[in-house]
C-alpha cells in the first residue's frame, strides 16, 4: 500500500515543485548554444599593448608623436604600454588557460616596415612569426589586424599620410609582404580597424593624431573639418578595398583565408517615437555606419550621406565601385554601447557644416564631446543588448545578413591609482553575459554572426584615456616595471564558459524584446 500512495502524492508534488521552482527559469546558454565552429576569442591592438616603441628597430607611429607631445588626458604614452612585445608568451598562455579559439591583434606597420615604405624590419618580422607561431602551437587561431590607427610616422611627414592617394599604394605594398610572410599561418585578416573613428578622432575633432580640424569645429593649427573626414574615410575605403583585391588575385586561392573591415558601431536608437527623431536614429545609423559599409555592400555612399554632404563627399568612380563592392568575406563590427538621438534640423542650416553636423541629430544629455564629459557619459549608458540584437538585425535586413565577426565588446572601469590590481570585476561580467545572450538570440533569429571577441584580453593604452581606462579581462600592473598580469573574475567567468559551462545565466531574458524601430 505504501508504494502507489507515495507515488501518487509525491509524484504530483515534484511536478508542482519544477513548475515553481524550474518553470519560470530560462535554461543558462553554455558554448554549445553557439553555432558548431563559432570563434570565441579576445583582442588587443599592437600600439596599446607592445610597448617596444623603440626597440629592435620600430619607427614612430602618428600615436607615438601625438603621445610625446603630451596629448593624453593624463600625458600617457605607449612606449612600453603592457610590454607584450616581450611577454607575449605569458600572454598565450593566458589565452590558452581561458581557451580562446582566436587573438584578435594587430600588426605594427611601423615595427614591420619602418619607414612605412621600403625595407622591410627584420626583428619586426622575427615578432610576429614568434607570436603567431606561440598562438599556433596553442591551437588558437590569429586574427590579425593589419591597420588600427598607427600609421608610420615618416608617411604623415612625407605626404600627410591619410590624406594623400599615396597613402593607398603604400598600404597595399605594406600589405602585400604581410600575406607573403604570414598568410601561410594567418587565415583571417582584418584590413583597417574602425576607418569611421579615425576620420572623424583625426580629421574632424582633431582629437587623435594627426589632429586635423578646422574652426569652430575644433582648435587645430591645420585641416579642413567640413571635407577631410570624408576624404580620409574614401581613402581608406579604397585602400581596403585595393588590399582585399591584392589577397584575392594573388593569395587567397592558395592561402584560403578570408579577409574583411572592421568597424565601429554604435548602435542609434530615437529618443521619442517623434517621426523625425525616427529618422534622425536611421540617419545617424546611415552616417556612422553606412559610411564604409553602403560602398562595400552595395558599390554608393548611402543617399542620405549624399544629398547632405553633397560635393564634399568623394564620388566612387565606376572602376572604385567595381573594386569597392562586394570587398569582404566578413564584415567585423566593434560594438559596445547604444545611443539615443533627436533630430537637430538646424544644423543644416549652418551653410559650413562638418561631418558631425551633417549628421542633424541632438544626442540626448550630452552638449560637448569633451573627454571626460564622453566617459561619463558612455559609463553611464544603460547597458543595452538589445542594442546589438537590433544593429545585427539591421545588417540583416538591410545589408543581405553578411558573414560577420563581432570584433570588440566590453565593458571599463576608470583606474583607480591608489590601487593598481583590480580583480573583482562583476560589472563587466554582467556585461558580457548580457551581450552574449543577445547575441545567442539573434543567432537564433538568422544573424550569420560567426565570432565574438572579448575587448579587451589584457588592460591597454586606452585611445581616448591612456591608463585610466581598463578594458582587460586580465588586469595589467602598470604602476610595475615588470607589468605583471593578473586574473579578474570576468576572466575566470569566460574561461568557464569557453570550458563548456552553462555560464550565461539568462539575466536579462525578460527584457530582450528587440524593439524594431523602422529601419527601412
Ligand atoms: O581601445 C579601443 C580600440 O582601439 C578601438 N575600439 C574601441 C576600443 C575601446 O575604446
Amino acid at each position: 500500500m505504501a508504494r502507489p500512495f507515495l507515488i501518487s502524492f509525491l509524484f504530483p508534488l515534484c511536478i508542482i515543485f519544477l513548475l515553481i521552482c524550474g518553470g519560470s527559469t530560462v535554461a543558462a546558454l553554455s558554448r554549445d548554444d553557439f553555432p558548431s565552429g563559432f570563434i570565441f576569442g579576445a583582442g588587443t591592438s599592437a600600439y596599446q599593448v607592445e610597448g617596444a616603441a623603440a626597440e629592435d628597430g620600430r619607427k614612430p607611429s602618428i600615436w607615438d608623436a601625438f603621445c610625446h607631445a603630451g596629448k593624453m588626458p593624463d600625458h600617457s604614452n605607449a612606449d612600453v604600454a603592457a610590454d607584450q612585445y616581450h611577454k607575449y608568451k605569458e600572454d598565450v598562455k593566458l589565452m590558452h588557460e581561458t581557451g580562446l579559439d582566436a587573438y584578435r591583434f594587430s600588426i605594427a606597420w611601423p615595427r614591420l616596415i619602418p619607414d612605412g615604405r621600403g625595407e622591410i624590419n627584420p626583428k619586426g618580422l622575427q615578432y610576429y612569426n614568434n607570436l603567431i607561431n606561440e598562438l599556433l602551437s596553442y591551437g588558437i587561431q590569429p586574427h590579425v589586424t593589419l591597420y588600427h590607427f598607427d600609421l608610420p610616422q615618416a608617411l604623415q611627414d612625407e605626404y600627410n599620410g591619410l590624406l594623400s592617394t599615396k597613402f593607398i599604394d603604400d598600404f597595399t605594398a605594406y600589405a602585400d609582404v604581410c600575406f607573403r610572410e604570414f598568410g601561410d599561418r594567418v587565415k583571417n585578416w582584418v584590413t583597417v580597424n574602425e576607418p569611421n573613428v579615425e576620420s572623424l578622432g583625426g580629421y574632424d575633432q582633431g582629437a587623435f593624431p594627426p589632429e586635423r580640424c578646422s574652426y569652430p569645429f575644433g582648435n587645430c593649427t591645420s585641416g579642413n573639418s567640413t571635407t577631410e573626414p570624408y576624404i580620409v574615410a574614401h581613402h581608406l575605403l579604397l585602400a581596403h578595398s585595393s588590399v582585399v583585391l591584392l589577397y584575392r588575385e594573388k593569395y587567397q586561392a592558395e592561402q584560403g583565408g578570408k579577409i574583411g573591415i572592421t568597424i565601429l558601431a554604435i548602435w542609434f536608437v530615437p529618443a521619442t517615437e517623434d517621426p523625425e527623431d525616427i529618422a534622425a536614429a536611421r540617419r545617424a545609423v546611415d552616417f556612422h555606419i553606412g559610411w564604409l559599409l553602403h560602398p562595400i555592400v552595395h558599390g554608393t555612399y548611402p543617399a542620405i550621406m549624399r544629398k547632405i554632404a553633397g560635393s564634399r563627399l568623394p564620388l566612387l568612380s565606376k572602376e572604385n565601385f567595381e573594386k569597392v563592392k562586394g570587398s569582404f568575406d566578413f564584415i567585423g563590427i566593434n560594438h559596445y554601447f547604444t545611443i539615443s538621438v533627436k533630430s537637430d534640423p538646424s544644423q543644416l542650416k549652418n551653410k559650413v557644416r562638418d561631418y558631425v553636423r551633417d549628421m542633424a541629430v541632438k544626442i540626448s544629455n550630452i552638449v560637448s564631446l569633451d573627454k571626460a564629459l564622453f566617459r561619463k557619459y558612455i559609463k553611464g549608458l544603460p547597458v543595452a543588448p538589445w542594442g546589438l540584437s537590433e544593429l545585427l538585425e539591421h545588417f540583416k535586413i538591410n545589408y543581405g545578413n553578411p558573414p560577420i565577426m563581432i570584433h570588440e565588446n566590453g565593458d571599463f572601469e576608470e583606474a583607480d591609482s591608489t590601487n593598481p590590481v583590480t580583480i573583482n570585476d562583476d560589472f563587466r561580467i554582467n556585461y558580457l553575459e548580457q551581450y552574449l545572450e543577445a547575441l545567442n538570440l539573434s543567432i537564433r533569429n538568422g544573424s550569420n554572426t560567426q565570432g565574438y571577441f572579448v575587448w579587451s584580453l589584457i588592460d591597454c593604452f586606452e585611445i581616448l584615456f591612456g591608463y585610466t581606462n581598463r578594458y582587460g579581462i586580465y588586469g595589467v600592473n602598470f604602476n610595475d616595471t615588470e607589468k605583471t598580469r593578473y586574473t579578474r573574475s570576468s576572466a575566470r567567468w569566460y574561461a568557464n564558459l569557453l570550458g563548456g559551462k552553462a555560464n550565461i545565466k539568462g539575466a536579462s531574458r525578460d527584457t530582450h524584446l528587440v524593439k524594431n524601430i523602422a529601419l527601412q
